[in-house]
């Protein structure tokens, strides 16, 4: 018998064939739009912020005089950054352009804080962790703070502390207000002062001396690390203080603890929030003055204090990186480490660290320093790691901390509203390796601004010294403006501005437009 096949059976079959066709096609058209849009699940994320850090000041980056091996092992499992950088050469604007995602020298009153300014960040304003909230994230900050506290006067150190960090943005906040070298000497968490005995209140003035407390300029018997330049208000600690503060006696932190006392916090941060993404900004105090780290790190570098601090900040890192470990929480984490400002040596105290400098060289190849518009003023460490996600390498994208805001919305798919962090670029992709270049142009603000263009860098003609004494930094002002091209000659050695005329004007003339508009991102 011949092998007939019915029509029936023929239909069957071609619908069969039919159906097996179009599930192809759904396939293949799932698969190419996986494949274009990888979507990424919301990691945690992790700033560590360390304070005066330089570009060359850890291993990874060039260092020999230190060991860092904890910064270094995160380099070697992440991306690092050869030219990215802090929005401007000292804490405050810095901070508030990495929290804001607007320059700093946009909003007056943006310079480095006193230790009882008010708070510098609008509540109103649309803030990094408000974007990260947004997308439900738990927020927290830990560590030096430095952008005020409290309304317009200044804060209650007594009562209740706030505008602060949880009116921006933050559900949890354990700070030292400004800096270590400033009273008040005090923690905050949330909105109170730590430890404070309210039979023994505060009192905090940095124009006029309040109490009976020693000072340094008067007493430098009572102190056991003695100001270079400024720094000689109250002793605290046996070390002398920018401005006076009299009571809190029970809540003034211990110098040599302060790493271990913010770092625990940042742990216990994250053991409380393990099970659901959280955003933590913990912001060192090392290396900023006074440099006393803890006596366990002390005398593990020849370079004294400064060194041993480099020395704490890496245990510090190292400990976050166990933590992520243990809690098995390692690859679903993006940790930045970066620092807020280029290098100083002398900064106010007699700590040896210029005398024990030795072959160390903080600024690596780069010009400048802290306070300076060359490019060690804000070319800073940058490593970012997230295991499975970004492929370990180096990077030579131009990035900002300015763009963090709208990069982290990017990973964590909040949407930004137009006129929010109006500088911030998403240069996500950049950051996670996926692409070369990151922003085209960037502003560094020092004492002037600069504007960089690819390779190109312009200093925009500024009044003032050309060294700052105290600190023996060049500064880069000049009352005609500098220019350089940072492709062949980084350490900006070359001055062009006479070879290239028109070049230094059009550079002058985009960054009016860029202080013009209220807004750069695109
Ligand atoms: C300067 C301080 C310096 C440091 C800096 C702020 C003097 C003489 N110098 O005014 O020691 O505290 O402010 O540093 O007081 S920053 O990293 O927080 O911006
Ligand atoms: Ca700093």
């Amino acid at each position: 018998m011949p092998h007939c096949v019915s029509n029936s059976q023929i239909k069957s079959q071609s619908r069969i064939l039919k159906s097996t066709v179009l599930l192809l096609i759904v396939v293949f058209f799932l698969v190419s739009l996986a494949q274009a849009q990888p979507v990424l699940s919301k990691p945690n994320i992790i700033i560590i912020y360390a304070d005066d850090l330089g570009y060359a000041d850890v291993g990874c980056y060039g260092a020999t005089q230190v060991k860092t091996p904890n910064i270094d092992r995160l380099a070697n499992e992440g991306l690092l950054f050869t030219d990215g950088h802090a929005p401007a050469a000292t804490c405050t604007p810095s901070r508030f352009a990495m929290l804001t995602g607007q320059y700093a020298w946009r909003q007056k009153g943006t310079g480095i804080a006193r230790g009882d300014a008010a708070l510098i960040i609008d509540p109103e304003t649309m803030t990094m962790p408000d974007l990260m909230k947004k997308s439900g994230y738990q927020t927290g900050v830990v560590g030096k703070w430095h952008l005020g506290l409290g309304p317009n006067g200044g804060p209650n150190w007594n009562g209740r502390i706030k505008p602060g960090p949880l009116e921006i943005g933050f559900d949890y906040a354990f700070l030292i207000p400004a800096t270590g070298d400033r009273v008040p000497c005090v923690y905050v968490e949330n909105h109170h002062v730590v430890n404070l005995d309210p039979k023994d209140p505060i009192q905090v003035n940095f124009k006029k001396r309040v109490g009976s407390e020693p000072i340094g300029k008067e007493h430098p018997e009572l102190l056991k690390m003695h100001p270079s330049h400024g720094h000689d208000r109250t002793i605290i600690n046996g070390i002398s203080r920018i401005g006076y503060m009299t009571g809190g006696k029970t809540a003034h932190w211990k110098d040599e603890d302060m790493a271990d006392d913010i770092t625990s916090k940042a742990l216990k941060f994250i053991d409380r929030n393990a099970a659901e993404p959280f955003f933590l900004f913990f912001s060192l105090h090392d290396i900023h003055v006074p440099r006393v780290p803890h006596p366990r790190f002390v005398g593990k570098t020849a370079m004294g204090p400064r060194g041993d601090a480099i020395v704490q900040t890496d245990w510090c890192v190292g400990e976050i990186m166990k933590k992520l470990d243990d809690l098995n929480i390692a690859d679903s984490t993006l940790i930045l480490f970066t620092s807020d400002n280029g290098p100083v040596i002398d900064d106010g105290y007699q700590d040896d660290a210029v005398e024990k400098l030795g072959k160390h060289n903080p600024a690596g190849p780069l010009r400048g320093g802290k306070y300076s518009a060359f490019e060690a003023g804000t070319r800073v460490p940058w490593i970012m790691r997230w295991p499975g996600k970004i492929k370990p390498g180096k990077s030579s994208a131009l990035v900002s901390q300015v763009d963090l805001p709208s990069s982290f919305a990017h990973l964590a798919h909040v949407e930004v509203p137009y006129d929010a962090i109006p500088d911030s670029f998403n240069v996500m992709d950049a950051l996670l390796g996926n692409s070369k270049s990151g922003r085209d142009h960037l502003v560094e603000q020092a004492r002037t601004l600069s504007l960089r263009v690819g390779d190109w860098k312009w200093i925009s003609p500024a009044k003032g010294a050309r060294i700052n004494k105290n600190t023996n930094t060049e500064l880069g002002n000049d009352p005609k403006g500098l220019l350089y091209y940072l492709g062949d000659d980084l350490g900006e050695k070359r001055e062009l501005s006479n070879a290239y005329p028109e070049k230094a004007r059009e550079m002058e003339r985009l960054l009016s437009q860029i202080k013009e508009n209220k807004r750069s991102r695109p």
